[in-house]
């Protein structure tokens, strides 16, 4: 099984780019944004729990999050891939997501980081706001996300970097161009990608 794991800030476009991968190359999505806001909505205790972080723009606790990611992985094992959308989202959960990988055989095969400029995100998800209504798509907590993204998420850059297998993508344009780019990345680092 092939993982990849998209990469980049708060409205960089994880969401919209994973589904053109999936798409593309039939790999199952795991975005843990999307699962959260699954549970927020069935209103159970966990989800009253990531709410309180996620109005903050805070992080949702680590083992909270390993938890329901254990759960999935073991649920998508026989996908012929799977696109990360939003995990790991800090250094410890990338470690202990090798660390699963590495019970199984597998491992992170590719990172892409799509960098956008700061003022390009914010208007993203501004106007995401207006038709979403995701109680974190407002200006205070944008805020909030992009400097927790910077101090707890970015290093993943490194962490990934040293391991040889992180690529940046330019993440702005239109969606199709920037998805033209990202399979071009995905074929050349991985040529049984398909
Ligand atoms: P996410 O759902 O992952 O939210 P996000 O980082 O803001 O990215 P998102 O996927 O929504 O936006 P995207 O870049 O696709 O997480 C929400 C919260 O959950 C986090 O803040 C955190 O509290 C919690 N959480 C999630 N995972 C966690 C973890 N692992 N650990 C701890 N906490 C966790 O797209 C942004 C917008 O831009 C879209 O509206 C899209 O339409 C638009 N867009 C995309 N490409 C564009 C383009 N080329 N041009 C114009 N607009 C574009």
């Amino acid at each position: 099984m092939i993982n990849i794991v998209i990469f980049g800030a708060p409205g960089s476009g994880k969401g919209t780019q994973s589904a053109e991968i999936i798409r593309e190359y039939g790999y199952k999505h795991i975005s843990t944004g999307d699962l959260l806001r699954e549970e927020i909505k069935e209103g159970g205790k966990f989800g009253v729990i990531a709410k309180k972080y996620i109005d903050q723009g805070q992080l949702v606790p680590d083992d909270l999050i390993l938890g329901m990611v254990h759960h999935i992985f073991e649920k998508e094992k026989f996908a012929k891939g799977l696109v990360l959308d939003g995990f790991p989202r800090t250094v410890p959960q990338a470690i202990a997501f090798d660390n699963l990988n590495k019970e199984k055989n597998l491992k992170v095969n590719l990172v892409i980081d799509l960098v956008v400029p700061r003022q390009m995100l914010i208007d993203r998800m501004l106007s995401r706001g207006k038709i979403s209504g995701r109680s974190d798509d407002n200006l205070e907590t944008i805020e909030q996300r992009l400097e927790v993204y910077q101090l707890q998420t970015a290093p993943i850059a490194e962490y990934y970097n040293k391991q040889g297998v992180l690529r940046s993508v330019e993440a702005t344009g239109s969606i199709e161009e920037i998805t033209e780019r990202i399979f071009r990345v995905i074929n050349e680092e991985i040529p049984n990608a398909k």
